[in-house]
């Protein structure tokens, strides 16, 4: 990292350095050091995230979008999206999903059997929240450049950062969310295990394409050997649906590639921090931000410099979202309530991700620091008790990441 930063720094004027060059990595681009083999697997990958699903090749019955792409292509291919491509999620008393759907995933378009009355058919924004009875929820696209790399954080990593019962009193907890296979990393709740998952699970919930498991235990990651995965229930079966198209409706090479483009999408890159940034790195420290936003995870692939701790964490009653997910670690007082939780959201390359939080409220990244509440609430107070040289230093670091 100090290498990296110093042979970008100086604008080439000391004539007693010889400049290293450094590879540019763009985003979008794959991690460093694939073979030509490999290379070719992440462009069948990236071509399969691009492709548009007809009906005749299993889209639907019903579907939120044609392609991968159409969520993740802001500002290029594996990227978010804008607010208009938010999805909704229902689930019914907090735990099942409505009658007729595979997911708590609302599909909103198409349409001949499943599930139909369900859909939006009404306009997108037409559904809302019967208290006590249906939970809706929006969400907003994430971005997937990185994400590959949490894959090869260990649970012990990701689990040493937990302190569930807040032991240490300094009113930030943390625990770790698990999708009955493994230890979650992926999801806006932590909720999934591993990629090969959350690839399956889009293709069905958000575009109803069917697949076939590929790995076994739908490629959990992260156990030692000899563990054997708790109790785990569809992400190992073959999805299916009836509508006509035979089943699976993408092969395993195909959901192979889909995998592997996801998996290599390189992190995005910092910039050199100026006197300002490191400033602000400093601040963003110092008020706590840094106790959920971890600057770095140790991985088999070296360090994972994503801000996060990858664990969930209440965020407070105005984000609640009262969606629970995944089979979080157990605590004395919430033993099993997500609908106030999330992730710590990674901030590499925050500045390039907008808009922000779960269901994209926020469209800046202060606005995103703003609404903050819960655990946070104190490193929030704390920002906003900075006066606004100090503030523009913590935004120009976060900008650089
Ligand atoms: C309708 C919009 C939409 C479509 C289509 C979509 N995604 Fe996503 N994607 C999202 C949203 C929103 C999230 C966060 C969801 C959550 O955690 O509940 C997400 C999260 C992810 C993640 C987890 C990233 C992380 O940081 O944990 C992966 C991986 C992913 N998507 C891959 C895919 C793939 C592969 C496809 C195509 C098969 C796809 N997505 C299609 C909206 C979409
Ligand atoms: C208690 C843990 C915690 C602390 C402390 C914390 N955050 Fe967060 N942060 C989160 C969680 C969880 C989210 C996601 C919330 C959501 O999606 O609704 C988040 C989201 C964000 C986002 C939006 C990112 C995106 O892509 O949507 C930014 C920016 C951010 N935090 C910056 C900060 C800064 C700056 C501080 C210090 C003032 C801070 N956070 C302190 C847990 C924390
Ligand atoms: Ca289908
Ligand atoms: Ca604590
Ligand atoms: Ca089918």
């Amino acid at each position: 990292m100090l290498l990296a930063l110093s042979a970008c720094s100086g604008g080439g004027t000391s004539a007693t350095v010889t400049p290293q060059p450094q590879p540019v990595i763009a985003l979008g681009d794959p991690v460093q050091g694939l073979t030509a083999a490999e290379l070719a697997t992440f462009q069948r990958g990236r071509a399969l995230f691009a492709k548009r699903f007809a009906p005749s090749e299993g889209l639907g019955p019903l579907y939120n979008a044609t392609s991968c792409e159409s969520c993740h292509s802001d500002p290029v291919l594996g990227g978010g999206a804008d607010l208009y491509r938010n999805f909704f999620m229902s689930a019914f008393n907090g735990t099942d999903p409505l009658s007729g759907l595979p997911s708590v995933v609302i599909p909103a378009f198409g349409g001949t059997s499943l599930a139909q009355p369900h859909s939006l058919t009404r306009g997108r924004y037409s559904m809302s929240n019967v208290p006590g009875l249906v939970t809706i929820a929006q969400r907003n696209s994430i971005p997937l450049f990185g994400v590959g790399l949490f894959e090869f954080i260990s649970n012990e990593t990701i689990l040493s950062n937990a302190d569930p019962e807040d032991l240490d009193a300094d009113g930030v907890s943390g625990r770790l969310n698990n999708d009955a296979a493994g230890v979650g990393r992926f999801g806006l709740k932590s909720q999934s295990n591993n990629i090969e998952l959350f690839t399956r699970a889009p293709l069905m919930n958000q575009m109803g394409i069917t697949s076939n498991p590929f790995q076994g235990s739908a490629g959990t990651v992260s156990l030692e050997p000899g563990v054997a995965p708790q109790a785990s229930g569809s992400p190992n079966s073959p999805t299916t649906d009836g509508d006509g198209v035979p089943d699976p409706e993408i092969s395993s090479e195909q959901l192979a590639d889909l995998i592997f483009f996801t998996r290599r999408l390189a992190p995005p890159q910092p910039r050199a921090l100026a006197a300002r940034e490191s400033r602000g790195r400093a601040t963003f420290s110092a008020i706590g931000c840094a106790a959920c936003h971890l600057p770095e995870l140790t991985s088999s692939r070296g360090p994972v410099r994503a801000y996060t701790d990858l664990l969930i964490h209440d965020m407070g009653d105005e984000l609640a979202d009262h969606m629970g997910l995944g089979r979080p670690q157990i605590t004395r007082n919430d033993p099993d309530h997500t609908g106030r939780e999330f992730r710590t959201s990674p901030l590499w390359g925050v500045s390039r991700f907008a808009p922000y939080l779960h269901d994209g409220r926020a469209e800046t990244i202060d606005e995103a620091i703003l609404m903050h509440g819960g655990e946070s609430l104190g490193a929030r107070q704390r920002y906003e008790s900075l006066d606004a040289a100090e503030r523009a230093d913590l935004l120009a670091f976060l900008e650089a990441l």
